[in-house]
């Protein structure tokens, strides 16, 4: 393997432990914290988990260690989207299970979930797990989107478990799979499967967090590296003079990852999806928005300007939700094949309009003709539209396209007015950790195997206190059932994680709350450069504006 002058200086990174994981494993003891419930449905989460809820928080502090000191196996897996840090819970937990005893043994289970189900598997040496020190990626095992969830699927998983003496599994995921962690915790304790199960808090879509979690890793990564590239097309279009440009983010339903890279780098306009939802916005409000802005600085600033748009806006907008479901129901079944088997675009438009309610069918109207086709191309397996699938930057490009044209027959605005798109998702989802990743990752997976140490399962690991220097860091675990709530999924009540969206009475859309009537005028951009790694270290140890804002 070829290896890049940054990718050799890395392996030689020593992340930064919270200051209470730096002493020996001896002289860790466990101090208990309140015994805990869950978010909501109480009742109904300690049915559903008798064995394993209201279980205390707790926190690690410096004391003599009183648990058993015995051979100890672990399973790790990496499960959904890729994000900056992965690679470093496997390095903390494997270093942290060497540290104890030699004899310890890290197994890594190969491509996701289904690694656990095929026993596709690998064990972990030092010369394997060295080349991927902090490194991005989950290239290290893979990752998969295998849904761990029947009794029959963990049926398998203990079998495979027992095969190799694995005494517990740490499972590195978002909240769908950090719900599965929970669900697999409670059949292995009922079934006294001898089996510990510890989550750790991994998306960049920065929406598993709550009171006890305070970001999920590889959202201080994946945000500053679309901030750099957000600040770069700032820098050109206030060089140019001559393009707006409309920069799509990833993060699926949530808004932070457009938040937080707005409060990096001031553009003119981003869309907040919580806010839409609230305000009850429609497609018409938010392109009289935008199309404002642009004429606002048409006269004065220029023909330029950067708009954010989060991938999971259109499900916000509520007469858009309408269409869609709309269109699910149309293309129920049978029907789909109905539809698909018209010639032409003509055929295929009267067959919709005869479909949709009058209300539907003006919202589907006003859509761009490519906009209008996506909505029917590619299903999910349940058959529903693929709302992750629409270019929301192109559709909002092309309504304040038509919104500025009536202003010029209106003689209201007479500037020039020239796209450029963008999807930032996948650049930014293996970057090389930031140093924040890289030691947060680094934090949880070691603390995951303090927690594993101590006899607990169904915890997550939980590091806290992120926003001061790592040396100040608490460690400790939280009950996955605390986070837990009643949702309905696919037809079914199902006890879920709750995701946390913006909230819009948190300091980070009030900060950018305050701001943004400026910025949409202004040209008021911040240039935030690449992600440093060696230098002073209000440069390179920086958290994120959300996370500096929420605990500030
Ligand atoms: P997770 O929720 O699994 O962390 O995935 C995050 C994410 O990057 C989303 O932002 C995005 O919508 C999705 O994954 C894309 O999924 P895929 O990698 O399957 O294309």
């Amino acid at each position: 393997m070829k290896l890049s002058p940054l990718q050799i200086a890395r392996y030689q990174y020593a992340p930064k432990l919270p200051g209470i994981l730096r002493n020996s494993v001896s002289e860790i003891c466990v101090k208990d914290g309140a015994p805990t419930a869950s978010v909501a449905d109480q009742e109904k989460i300690r049915a559903l988990f008798p064995n394993t809820y209201g279980k205390n928080e707790i926190t690690f502090q410096k004391g003599k260690n009183a648990s058993v000191d015995k051979k100890t196996v672990v399973g790790v897996i990496l499960s959904g989207g890729q994000a900056p840090g992965g690679h470093n819970v496997i390095c903390g937990l494997y270093d942290a299970l060497k540290a104890t005893n030699p004899e310890n043994v890290l197994i890594g289970f190969k491509g996701g979930p289904s690694g656990l189900l095929d026993n596709d598997f690998i064990v972990f040496d030092d010369e394997y797990i060295n080349q991927y020190r902090n490194t991005g990626g989950f290239d290290i095992i893979g990752s998969g989107r295998t849904k761990l969830e029947t009794q029959e699927q963990f049926a398998v998983v203990a079998e495979n478990c027992k095969k190799h003496g694995v005494n517990a599994l740490v499972i590195i995921g978002g909240d769908d799979s950090n719900t599965n962690a929970a669900v697999l915790a409670e059949y292995c304790a009922a079934n006294n499967t001898g089996i510990q199960v510890i989550g750790c808090p991994k998306t960049i879509d920065g929406d598993l967090k709550n009171d006890d979690i305070e970001c999920s890793f590889g959202f201080d990564t994946a945000t500053k590296t679309y901030s750099e590239i957000i600040g770069n097309i700032c820098r050109d279009a206030n060089s140019a003079k001559k393009y707006w440009h409309f920069v799509k983010v990833m993060g699926r339903s949530a808004s932070h990852v457009a938040l937080e890279c707005a409060l990096q780098t001031q553009p003119n306009i981003c869309l907040i999806g919580e806010e839409v939802a609230a305000k009850k916005m429609s497609l018409a409000q938010i392109t009289d928005y935008i199309a404002d802005s642009v004429a606002n600085r048409a006269a004065t600033a220029g023909n330029f300007g950067v708009a954010i748009i989060p991938e999971g806006i259109v499900e916000f907008v509520p007469e858009f939700s309408m269409l869609i479901a709309e269109i699910n129901e149309l293309l129920a079944g049978a029907k789909a094949d109905a539809f698909n088997a018209l010639p032409t675009w003509a055929e295929k438009y009267a067959f919709i309009e005869a479909g949709l309610t009058k209300e539907a069918m003006a919202v589907f109207a006003i859509l761009p003709r490519t906009i209008q086709q996506q909505l029917f191309l590619e299903r999910d397996p349940h058959g529903n539209v693929q709302v992750s699938l629409i270019e929301s930057e192109k559709l909002f490009s092309e309504m304040v396209k038509d919104n500025l044209a009536a202003r010029k027959a209106a003689g209201t605005y007479n500037g020039k007015f020239a796209p450029i798109h963008h999807f930032l998702g996948y650049e930014g989802r293996c970057a090389f950790p930031s140093n924040f990743d890289a030691d947060y990752c680094y934090a949880l997976g070691y603390n995951a195997f303090m927690l594993i140490r101590y006899g607990y399962t169904g915890y997550l690991s939980k590091v806290s206190n992120l926003s001061k220097p790592a040396e100040e860091w608490v460690a400790g675990g939280m009950p996955i059932t605390k986070m837990m709530n009643i949702e309905r999924r696919h037809g079914a009540d199902k006890p879920v994680i709750r995701k946390a969206l913006v909230e819009l009475d948190g300091k980070p859309f009030r900060y950018f709350e305050e701001h943004r009537a400026e910025w949409a005028v202004e040209t008021a951009y911040v240039y935030p450069g690449a992600i440093q790694y060696y230098g002073p270290s209000e440069v390179c140890d920086q958290t994120t504006k959300t996370l500096a804002l929420e605990k500030g």
